[in-house]
């Protein structure tokens, strides 16, 4: 591991390499404790300037040139591995013999051994762990891998791209050669190798080009691939007719492993996924685990044109494909959403994908680890794979694709394919094709890559009954000051009666639709609406048109007003969401008074119009009914009191399942679902309201309500609903139901890793309802040493200490600072092992300064602790510094 303060990169220091790989022969000699990888490569002269070969951990056996051994005066040691002069020469065979530990991988990056297989991650800089090479995007070359390992404990052999060849050698030992006929960037390289079982397909592809498509997992999980399958298949002819991109490879494979540190990696041909992200069948996984394993696998298998076959220059430019693609599965999801589900079910995707950005985008944005989607500086990139690359990346392409219309953005893409098509590019060249092919000027627009901040939109109307006219007074607040942005803004107005009012802006001929887009380029833009018969009301920024935050006044009636009749039905939802905020934050301020808070009963009447409102779907209903994340009403409290909120978020759940108990009681038995369980929107949109109605009953202690989550938790039922119920159980004061169908949970799924994930998560992120509830420290410390729990597992970090961490602020933020010690320690311990997952995990705190004072000074005394510790890893160090302010 690298102890020492790793130096700042930055994007203005670009530079192409001196020298390429053309080529490239692997030979992996594989073994669990020792691996010898042989690496010939043809290599390439395109400057002045030594051969530069990254190397991280690695034991150098040789290094040959055109044959003969480099010597000492023409190599030179770097921090980053070697550089090799290679004289006058023009091209160059260079073969270089490394050996590695993969059991003692720990980190997960490079070549590691999991569950008795040997997998590989190499995105972003894991493929320098494996051998020495030019280990940048930029530097595509063409891979043959030989992998040779005992029969027995690595019957399968996986590589990218074909299999060429396959047979037995001597000493119950066998070889695989695999070719991959598209160049590629070192960080799409992998191998698998393990006692696998597939689940195949094959499939015609649009041209009618037969394609093998497999999923690999672990001995025992075949029952729980079809799904993942399924998902390929329809990402497949989804990309097919919506981008007219097909499968380029005649052989496409997942394999699931349950040791991996993120979601998955679209390696060429060959995605590895975390095993959460494949494996799902009805009694182990829930409808959200259904709606995950469909976009991860959508995302991958987008990659392969988003990605891989046009890829980044440099890792500054990561949200060219991860934007992008991120862009591309949320699209996906939600037409696969509309095919089943209708209109309304697109609608909910949009409303789930806008709660991610805000509970998690925007608070990073807000705080000490904020930067564009596009980064100008980093110590360690897989710090940056973050909120913003990814989810603002992706509404960043979303307003390219509000501004060109789906026709225009869609020449954009074939100008883009047709311009760069297997090369390393980067932000602006994505962005000028899309300018060329559509004809518009989008200089102005490539300011959302360099600036950071959630930028605000201020809204102010102004109704002139005697002209009838409305004006509307946008104006743009961006946080650093920078220059103005160029936004679409979907707005429309609701008349007295509740139906949208034509628009007409001077200079229109006719009145316009409904919702109209307007573009902003200027901090404030001034818009007349004519013939405006009654003073209307605003909606603005339907569909979330452009990542900002909007600042509207509404009185409480004008909310419930939109609740009740804005046809848009993200904009709907977002009433109902700020009519939530605002009850909460009221509440709140009572809370840390030690005032018993009241829930109003405009609030409550209005809540219970859209519940009791069956023309909307019952998924609708879910999302609508459901109170924000506490993470995004922490972002609106100064200071955050997590205390407080917590106190006033039990109140109002009890409020709303006791002064509704009847109305969600009745529900309950009218959405349930009959028949086989099978994963489909209206269904599980039934099962959502049931489960939110559950929560809410649990909440409020009503005793029916208790006595059916019981019943469910421990019968026969499948996951969705067992786990709704067992949730509503552990977030309510029913301690003794709780902890009889937590102990029945155990019994059951012992033995089921991926689903005593869940069970853990839902025991750190639980919150306490009574006085005598035990605190989740405990209850997490208590855990630590349950058979199932395992430090090297990040899946099991995530549901334990990220659960707690990031999902139970009220605990974790604890009065006595026992949470901060506790993440302290957690800290201290993962940086040894996994400096990745190490750091995800050190990001929890890194907002401490918007706590209140007593609180900061107990998160400074251990940030600062971890801080001046020597062998911190670049990856944390980078993080906790910049919480304190320490780099820029
Ligand atoms: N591209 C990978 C992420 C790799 C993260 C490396 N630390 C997964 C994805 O976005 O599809
Ligand atoms: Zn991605």
């Amino acid at each position: 591991m690298k102890t020492e303060h790793a130096p700042t990169i930055r994007r203005i220091d670009y530079q192409p390499l001196a020298w390429t790989v053309q080529s490239v022969d692997l030979h992996f000699t594989l073994d669990a404790k020792a691996t010898v990888v042989r690496n010939r490569m043809h290599c390439e002269r395109r400057g002045a300037g030594p051969l530069v070969l990254m190397a991280e951990g690695l034991t150098r056996v040789s290094l040959t040139v055109d044959g003969v051994e480099v010597v000492e005066t023409a190599l030179r040691e770097t921090d980053t591995g070697l550089e090799i002069d290679l004289g006058e020469r023009d091209t160059a065979l260079v073969e270089v013999v490394t050996q590695i530990n993969p059991s003692a991988n720990t980190e997960l990056s490079g070549l590691y051994h999991s569950g008795g297989g040997l997998y590989t991650q190499c995105e972003a800089e894991g493929f320098r762990r494996i051998t020495c090479f030019p280990d940048r995007p930029d530097v595509m070359a063409r891979f043959t891998v030989t992998l040779e390992a005992d029969m027995a404990a690595f019957p399968v052999l996986l590589s990218n791209g074909n299999l060429v060849d396959s047979g037995d050698l001597d000493g119950g030992r066998h070889f695989a050669i695999w070719e991959d006929p598209f160049p590629k960037p070192s960080y799409l390289f992998a191998l698998v190798a393990g006692d696998l079982e597939v689940l195949e397909r094959t499939e015609k592809t649009r041209s009618g080009r037969e394609v093998l498509l497999q999923v690999w997992v672990e001995d025992g999980n075949l029952d729980r691939a079809d799904h993942a399958m399924d998902s390929l298949v329809h990402s497949m002819r989804w990309d097919e007719k919506t981008f007219g991109l097909e499968l380029d490879l005649d052989r496409y494979m997942i394999v699931a492993v349950s040791d991996f540190n993120m979601g998955a990696m679209e390696n060429k041909g060959l995605n590895i996924f975390n095993a959460k992200f494949v494996l799902a069948k009805p009694d182990t996984a829930t409808d959200v685990d259904y709606e995950h394993i469909e976009s991860v696998v959508a995302h991958e298998y987008f990659h392969n044109w988003t990605g891989n076959r046009v890829t980044c220059q440099d890792w500054f430019q990561l949200t060219l494909k991860e934007g992008l693609t991120v862009f591309r599965d949320q699209q996906f999801s939600a037409d696969m959403l509309a095919a089943a589900g209708g209109e309304s079910a697109r609608a909910v995707k949009r409303i789930e994908d806008v709660r991610v950005l805000r509970t998690a985008q925007f608070p990073e944005d807000a705080g000490p680890m904020a930067h564009p989607i596009r980064p100008d500086q980093y110590q360690a990139i897989d710090n940056f794979y973050t909120a913003t690359v990814y989810e603002k990346g992706a509404e960043v392409i979303r307003m390219l694709h509000t501004l060109l219309g789906a026709e225009g953005f869609r020449n954009g893409m074939d100008l883009y394919f047709s311009y760069h098509d297997g090369q390393a590019v980067t932000c602006d060249d994505f962005v000028e094709a899309m300018s060329e092919a559509n004809g518009v000027d989008l200089d102005q627009f490539m300011r959302w890559y360099s600036q950071r901040g959630t930028p605000r939109l201020l809204a102010e109307g102004r109704y002139d009954a005697a002209a009838r006219q409305y004006t509307l007074t946008l104006t743009q607040q961006r946080p650093d000051g920078d220059e103005a942005l160029h936004m679409p803004v979907a707005l429309g107005l609701i008349g007295p009666d509740g139906a949208d009012l034509p628009l007409m802006l001077a200079g229109d001929t006719a009145a316009s639709p409904t919702t109209r887009v307007v573009e902003l380029k200027d901090t404030t833009t001034t818009l007349v609406f004519e013939g405006v018969a009654a003073e209307p009301v605003p909606s603005l920024l339907r569909g979330f048109s452009a990542p900002v935050i909007l600042e509207l006044a509404e009185d409480d009636r004008r909310l419930a007003f939109r609740m009740a009749h804005d046809s848009d039905p993200f904009n709907r939802w977002d009433a109902a969401q700020r009519f939530m905020v605002r009850v909460v934050l009221a509440m709140t301020v009572d809370a840390a008074k030690g005032v018993l808070p009241q829930v109003p009963d405009a609030f409550i009447t209005a809540f219970g119009a859209l519940l009791h409102n069956e023309k909307l779907d019952a998924a609708y209903r879910a999302v609508a009914l459901t109170l924000p994340a506490e993470a995004y009403l922490l972002e609106q409290m100064t200071p955050a009191d997590p205390v407080a909120l917590r106190r006033a978020l039990i109140v109002l759940m009890r409020s709303i399942g006791e002064r509704l108990g009847d109305s969600w009681l009745g529900l309950d038995a009218r959405l349930s679902v009959a028949g086989e369980y099978r994963y489909h929107p209206t269904d599980a949109g039934r099962r959502a309201l049931r489960n939110l109605g559950q929560r809410y009953l649990c909440a409020a202690g009503v005793a029916k309500g208790v006595e059916r989550a019981l019943a469910r938790a421990t019968g026969d039922a499948h996951m969705t609903d067992r786990f709704g119920a067992l949730a509503a159980l552990v977030h309510s004061p029913a301690s003794a139901e709780a902890a009889t169908a937590l102990a029945d949970f155990e019994r059951r799924f012992a033995k089921d890793a991926l689903v005593m994930d869940k069970w853990f998560a839902i025991q750190a992120g639980a919150w306490r309802w009574i006085d005598s509830a035990e605190p989740a420290l405990a209850r997490i410390e208590a855990l630590m040493s349950h058979p199932a729990f395992s430090l090297s597992n990040p899946n099991k970090i995530y549901a334990l200490f990220g659960a707690y961490f990031r999902a139970n602020p009220a605990e974790f933020h604890r009065a006595d600072g026992a949470g901060y010690r506790f993440w302290a320690d957690r800290i201290r311990d993962l940086n040894k092992r996994n400096p990745q997952v190490a750091s995800r995990m050190a990001r929890v705190l890194e907002n401490w300064r918007r706590f209140t004072p007593a609180q900061q000074a107990l998160a400074r005394e251990q940030i600062e602790a971890l801080v001046g510790e020597k062998d911190l890893s670049p990856d944390v160090r980078e993080v906790l510094e910049k919480a304190l302010g320490k780099t820029d």
